[in-house]
């Protein structure tokens, strides 16, 4: 998937805004910039997503790679602007760092801290384990049962990103419709058990004393079977970890958004929150975007649709106590997984668009923040 999101097209269009409370007027006009303009001329005047968020001792952040940082002029500077901490999208990830056995290539993941520590902003540890950004090499040992690799792994990430306060440990470890027992077949599982969670966390715990931990995942956001056998097979592997001690803080609940996928639902999603307030634990949305259904649609209702996802998914979310914090899965649409290279129209889930202009998502993700902290 790396290489995708370069179906770059300028998105400088007119359209009426919904109506996003007084900055409705100066959003317009920073729709109307082209990428790499520039500050808006509000940027410097208008409290940023992370100020919003802190007000309820939230944070805000955005995955973010270095190369893109550097190759494009103007979004460091907003994820400076916007952001309160940086998830690496792929530069922390084991085939990343260790392609090669032994091989070690830290220089993205390095230019990314070292922008975070310039600016002022935290990084997330993203991700310890992941099946699909662990290195052949790794895998086959994995798989033959070997842990001292995972062991090698975390000893090498831990104790040079000490500065990180939260970790992924483990990302994506359900499945109910694939996996056994609701875990996903992956090679930690099928080569080293069920426990390798537990024991990843607490390997992680051992060379981190102080760090946040946490397990990632996604598929738990709509009313669908799936993702209700979803929503149970988490909750019960968290009560789980919780029962034999492991060394659990929180959850990364992902929240890729797919607006093919009917409405969001209180009903549903407070007491999957609930539950996991119940275990002790806090909740990061952890990779916020929306997935569009209908790219043909005019750009304003596009726009609409995806502002009114976010904004009625935020408005539940927000209202958990235990909701410490909102990462959007990238800042600006030209980056997005979710367009795959070339795509045109790109898909428009992220706060900026293409041109690095603040959309009604982003307006819908602010007023989301400002009535769950200042009522
Ligand atoms: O957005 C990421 C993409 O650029 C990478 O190619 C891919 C593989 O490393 O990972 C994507 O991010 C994923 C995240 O790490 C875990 N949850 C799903 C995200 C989208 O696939």
């Amino acid at each position: 998937m790396q290489g995708r999101g370069r179906g770059f097209r300028d998105q400088r269009m007119t359209f009426t805004l919904p109506r996003r409370g007084v900055l409705a007027g100066v959003a317009a006009a920073a729709l109307l910039k082209p990428f790499g303009a520039g500050a808006d001329s509000d940027a410097q005047t208008t409290p940023s997503l992370a100020r919003i968020a802190a007000r309820g001792g939230r944070y805000y952040g955005a995955a973010a790679r270095f190369d893109q940082i550097e190759a494009e002029r103007g979004l460091g500077p907003a994820l400076a602007r916007e952001c309160a901490q940086l998830t690496p999208e792929i530069h922390m990830k084991w085939d990343a760092i260790e392609w090669h056995a032994g091989q070690h290539s830290f220089e993205q993941a390095d230019g990314l801290v070292r922008f975070a520590r310039e600016h002022g902003l935290k990084v997330r540890g993203h991700t310890l384990l992941w099946d699909q950004s662990t290195p052949a090499w790794a895998k086959s040992k994995i798989l033959a049962g070997d842990w001292s690799p995972i062991r090698r792994h975390f000893e090498t990430m831990l104790g040079r990103y000490g500065d990180v306060e939260e970790w992924d440990v483990v990302n994506e470890p359900i499945d109910t419709v694939g996996g056994k027992g609701g875990l996903r077949r992956n090679c930690f599982h099928r080569g080293l058990g069920a426990g390798y969670v537990a024991r990843a966390l607490r390997e992680a715990r051992s060379l981190a004393p102080t760090a946040r931990l946490l397990v990632n995942d996604y598929g738990f956001d709509y009313d669908n079977p799936v993702e209700e056998a979803r929503r149970r097979r988490f909750v019960k592997l968290l009560a789980d970890l919780k029962a034999e001690g492991a060394p659990l803080d929180g959850v990364g609940v992902q929240a890729h958004l797919d607006l093919s996928k009917g409405p969001l639902k209180p009903e549903i999603l407070e007491p999957f929150f609930a539950k996991i307030a119940d275990l002790g634990l806090y909740a990061v949305i952890s990779e916020l975007d929306v997935k569009e259904h209908d790219l043909a649609a005019p750009l304003a209702e596009r726009d609409r649709r995806v502002a009114d996802q976010v904004q009625q998914y935020l408005d539940i979310a927000l209202a958990q106590p235990n909701v410490r914090g909102v990462v959007t899965w990238g800042l600006s649409d030209r980056h997005s997984w979710l367009s795959e290279a070339g795509a045109d129209p790109i898909n428009r889930g992220l706060p900026y668009d293409a041109g690095l202009a603040r959309k009604p998502m982003y307006w819908a993700m602010r007023d989301s923040f400002l009535r769950a902290h200042d009522g």
